[in-house]
């Protein structure tokens, strides 16, 4: 109950355009103590929120001390805490796999009234399958675009018509390769690249881990990114519950992932959380929860999405390619230099925020939800003028 009334409250201050200050509200004892931070009160406001979406993908918690827990009701079962560190700077959360998971646990953090994230940067950091035409085992990549790629109709590829080269088309559409007609809001969401470019440069230089069981596997491509050292790259993120994977599905995403995004999109890293996590963000940011602009969606890669020339689809998806442990060291090797980086220079670099590029708001979801909310915003404003006007002339 309290934390709903603090919610409302806190949607009522910011449709007011309130100060921020004006809305710290103290917590409540019990949640004090299991804090263990005395002396603080809540909300906690932290510089950067790292997201996991499963146990190995934690790298932080033990590293970086976070071991605050503060228990929320919503969160997966398998982890029902967020971890701050002492100061409430850092913290971490892992939702569980795949979509349902993302969108549940991200909602239910973003909505708690212990923290307040308007301020935040939230860094999605997490392993991925990776197109070898853009990258390699242990490879980073950092999107602009996710994509909800499987989020369409579906004929068995045994039973589609014959001129058809995937039994997967999108919503209110007659075929592969024709735009949707149908919306459902979750298909593609655009982040701040101006954002990204900032702190992929706090990467440079970075010695990303590589291991002779990846170097083996990746000398089976015949071609470049795949069969070269681990880099650190721009590429785009699809979003399926379905782990799919050989050479005509992954085409058949990448055309998916190019409808959405007007061409300008390239599929390159696969995943199953992350327009999940960003439509839970989507939502948050237009109830003035958290700021959208601030998201980093960093992908590290364990295994192709296809496999090499000479090897089964099927023998190269069920076999070890020994991605894994450099995919899940390189988050931690790459997100580091970004967490410490956003902390270091708060003052002179990240504080204020950083402007996204020209149009983002507009794509930043489908429904374009950030200039509907300006709109609405603007009408209330004159509405609230108006009234004021008429209050004053009586
Ligand atoms: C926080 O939770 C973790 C388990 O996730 C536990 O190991 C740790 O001891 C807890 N910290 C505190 C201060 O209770
Ligand atoms: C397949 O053929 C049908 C019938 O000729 C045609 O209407 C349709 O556009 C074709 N579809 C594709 C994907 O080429
Ligand atoms: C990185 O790679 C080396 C092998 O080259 C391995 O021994 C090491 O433990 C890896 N992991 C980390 C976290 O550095
Ligand atoms: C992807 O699109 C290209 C260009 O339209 C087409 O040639 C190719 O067959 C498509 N691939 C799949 C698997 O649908
Ligand atoms: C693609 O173009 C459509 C129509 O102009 C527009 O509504 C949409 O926002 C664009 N999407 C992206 C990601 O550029
Ligand atoms: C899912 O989110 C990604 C990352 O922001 C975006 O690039 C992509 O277009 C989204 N996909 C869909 C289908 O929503």
């Amino acid at each position: 109950m309290v934390s709903l009334s603090l919610t409302s409250l806190f949607t009522v201050c910011m449709a007011l355009a309130a100060p921020l200050g004006a809305i710290a509200s103290p917590a409540p004892a019990s949640a004090h103590a299991e804090r263990g931070m005395d002396k603080r009160w809540y909300p906690i406001r932290p510089k950067v929120m790292i997201i996991s979406m499963f146990a190995p993908e934690d790298v932080w918690t033990e590293n970086l001390k976070l071991d605050q827990n503060i228990t929320l009701p919503g969160l997966s079962p398998l982890f029902p805490k967020v971890g701050c560190n002492a100061e409430g700077t850092i913290c971490q959360m892992t939702t569980g796999e795949s979509e349902i998971n993302a969108a549940v646990s991200v909602t239910s953090a973003l909505l708690a009234s212990e923290f307040d994230f308007t301020k935040t940067y939230f860094l999605i950091a997490g392993i991925a399958g990776v197109n070898p035409f853009t990258g390699t085992l242990g490879s980073v990549g950092f999107a602009r675009y996710a994509v909800q790629v499987a989020l369409a109709y579906e004929i068995d590829a045994r039973q589609i018509p014959s001129n058809w080269t995937t039994g997967y088309y999108l919503f209110g559409s007659d075929g592969p390769g024709e735009p949707a007609s149908t919306i459902y809001g979750t298909e593609v969401y655009e982040l701040n690249t101006n954002l990204r470019d900032t702190i992929i440069a706090y990467t440079d230089g970075v010695s990303l881990n590589d291991t002779e069981g990846a170097a083996a596997y990746r000398a089976n491509y015949d071609y470049a990114p795949a069969n070269q050292p681990p880099a650190v790259f721009k590429g785009d993120v699809s979003t399926s519950d379905a782990y799919f994977a050989g050479s005509l599905l992954d085409e058949a995403f990448g055309n998916i992932t190019s409808i959405w995004t007007n061409g300008t999109g390239v599929y390159s890293l696969t995943a199953q959380e992350d327009n999940a996590s960003l439509e839970a963000m989507a939502r948050a940011h237009t109830a003035g929860k958290m700021d959208f602009a601030r998201v980093i969606l960093m992908r590290t890669a364990s295994d192709f999405d296809r496999a090499p020339p000479n090897q089964d689809t099927i023998f190269s998806f069920q076999t070890n390619q020994g991605g894994f442990s450099p995919a899940i060291a390189n988050i931690y090797v790459a997100g580091l230099p970004i967490v410490e980086g956003i902390i270091n220079d708060w003052d002179t670099v990240f504080g204020g925020g950083i402007d996204p590029q020209e149009g983002w708001a507009f794509n930043a979801d489908v429904f374009h939800t950030f200039t509907q909310r300006k709109r609405e915003m603007r009408e209330f404003e004159r509405v609230v003028r108006r009234s004021n006007n008429v209050m004053s002339r009586r």
